[in-house]
């Protein structure tokens, strides 16, 4: 049993799904003693990863707000008025080559850029193809969110440079109707496709704290652990609230469930990188901690994610990471 704690294996390449996970099996997994749960998830991580490595990302939101999907969750959706985020246009690319050099600085691997679009139009990809291929060539990994892509574009992603295309399943897909009415969850299905036939590594995750139950959390990991080959990245957001949107005063989800989503994602996704994505500000470093021994393996740095505050001090993660003993990938 300790041998594999003591010698974690080198780092693995994305795999297609071993298995094919039904809800209820993945429901058995999150209904585990939260402790034995844990302790699965921490072996299935240090049977894959080497538990003290960390990816570090780094988000700029290159145009932000004014989008026109209706997504409950987002404070970009030009539908939710009361969240007062003005609409902005592209931002300029020397500004953007700027913060993605302060992003390498600060230990950061990889560079998303999001934009608060349904879909890019053509004119959208010849912009963002210049940014991706100035950001690699600043010796980054880059990943893209632009929302639907149309045939051929995540093509011209991949041509630019773009590495890692982050397009999230978001919620279990029988209530993705109860968040989303602008699009379906054969839309989302429709581009990760695209992305993948393209040759792109896919960052597909979720969000939790939606109101949802335990049941539609394991429906959402599951549908994320069946897509196949797995998404090489897996964002696990808790939701941030963000007022004028219209889960504003949605309840607090218990922290050992957060993690339990966490410990979930790991055993059904083993060769994957678990993210800990939004949400780190509400979290004990405790709590974060507790994420990272269920198998959560790469965070995002910075002081903001896309509109909202991330970590409050520059250095609040370097301390955190030191005092676990987590070095950067
Ligand atoms: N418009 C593109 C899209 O929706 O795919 C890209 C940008 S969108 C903001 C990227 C992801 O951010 C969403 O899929 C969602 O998971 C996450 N997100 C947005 N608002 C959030 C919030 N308030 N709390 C947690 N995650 C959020
Ligand atoms: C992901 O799953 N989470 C990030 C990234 N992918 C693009 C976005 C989190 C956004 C949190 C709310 C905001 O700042 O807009
Ligand atoms: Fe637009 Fe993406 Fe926000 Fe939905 S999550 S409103 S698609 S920016």
């Amino acid at each position: 049993m300790t041998e594999h704690l003591l010698k974690p294996q080198a780092k693995p390449t994305p795999h297609p799904t071993a298995q094919y996970w039904r809800k209820c099996q993945v429901e058995e997994l999150f209904d585990l003693p939260f402790l034995d749960l844990i302790f699965q998830a921490a072996s299935v991580h240090r049977q894959n990863f080497d538990p003290h490595k960390i990816q570090i990302s780094a988000l700029l939101s290159i145009k932000t707000g004014g989008c026109p999907e209706d997504c409950a969750y987002c404070p970009q959706s030009a539908h939710h008025k009361g969240v007062g985020l003005a609409k902005e246009t592209m931002m300029d690319i020397d500004e953007i080559i700027k913060k993605a050099q302060i992003a390498k600085q600060r230990g950061a691997s990889r560079f998303c850029m999001g934009a608060a679009w349904r879909g890019p139009k053509p004119k959208d990809i010849e912009t963002v193809s210049k940014i991706i291929s100035a950001v690699k060539a600043l010796g980054m990994e880059t990943c893209g969110t632009f929302g639907m892509l149309q045939d051929g574009m995540a093509e011209d992603l991949k041509a630019a440079g773009l590495d890692y295309y982050n397009h999230n399943l978001d919620t279990a897909p029988d209530k993705y109707n109860n968040i989303i009415h602008t699009r379906q969850v054969e839309d989302r299905m429709d581009t990760l496709g695209k992305v993948r036939s393209a040759g792109l590594k896919i960052c597909c995750g979720g969000i939790v704290g939606m109101e949802e139950n335990r049941a539609d959390r394991a429906a959402l990991i599951a549908s994320l652990a069946n897509l196949d080959p797995q998404p090489e990245s897996v964002p696990i957001n808790q939701l941030v609230k963000v007022s004028g949107t219209p889960l504003q005063n949605a309840s607090d989800l218990d922290w050992t469930e957060f993690v339990r989503t966490v410990a979930v994602a790991r055993i059904t996704m083993p060769k994957s990188f678990v993210r800990l994505s939004a949400g780190r500000t509400q979290m004990p470093e405790s709590v974060q901690a507790m994420c990272f021994l269920a198998g959560a393996n790469s965070i995002f740095v910075g002081d903001k994610l896309l509109v909202t505050p991330n970590n409050k001090e520059e250095n609040e993660d370097s301390v955190l990471l030191q005092k676990l003993g987590l070095i950067r990938e």
